[in-house]
């Protein structure tokens, strides 16, 4: 029974037009973000053991390559500080190797990737959530995180071809979550 509703429900939509939306037609909460594994937890080489923080969790991997980011995107994706006087180190940081992009989804996946990423200084994250367990520093701190449906939109399209996020059907699904929940 789980696995027919579920693969009734994926069968159901076009999403094309809605990056953040894998296919289910009939739940508007499941939903797409955007991690980035950020340079500091490449220099130390904790890749594998953040990306296995949030397939424990239960979020499903829609998407994920690495990429050198440059000036321009750096400048569009953190559009809200290039004012800031830390904005020169924050893109020095972010550029010093590359980063791994992510396309994380499941169900109020945008709050829940946030919730366990953690306030955005380290030294004041709760432990248990990643910034908190992971590092001690306000701007080298691991993760980057969508924050909102419309950052989660923008920052997919931004960081993403529509090809590179894979329709990854029932994986899963009866496993992850309760017929009436997904
Ligand atoms: P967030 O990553 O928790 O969403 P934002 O305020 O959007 O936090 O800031 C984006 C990134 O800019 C942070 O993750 C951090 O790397 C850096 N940053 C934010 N505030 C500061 C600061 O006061 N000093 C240095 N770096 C900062
Ligand atoms: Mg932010």
């Amino acid at each position: 029974m789980p696995v027919c509703h579920f693969i009734g429900i994926f069968a159901a939509e076009n999403v094309e037009n809605a990056p953040q939306r894998p296919r289910n037609g009939t739940n508007s909460r499941m939903e797409r973000t955007l991690v980035l594994l950020k340079p500091s937890t490449v220099q130390r080489a904790l890749i594998g053991e953040i990306i296995s923080r949030f397939e424990k969790k239960g979020l499903r991997i829609a998407g994920m390559k690495m990429m050198q980011l440059n000036d321009q995107i750096l400048e569009e994706h953190y559009a809200h500080l290039v004012k800031k006087p830390f904005f020169p180190s924050l893109k020095a940081s972010m550029m010093k190797t590359p980063v791994v992009a992510m396309c994380l989804e499941g169900v109020d996946a945008i709050a829940v990737v946030r919730y366990i990423t953690g306030y955005t200084n380290g030294r004041k994250a709760d432990a248990g959530t990643i910034r908190g367990d992971y590092c001690m520093s306000n701007q080298q701190n691991i993760v980057h995180a969508s924050d909102s449906p419309e950052a989660a939109i923008a920052e997919l399209a931004r960081f993403f071809k529509p090809e590179e996020i894979y329709d990854l059907g029932t994986l899963n699904m009866d496993r992850l979550y309760a017929v009436d929940e997904a």
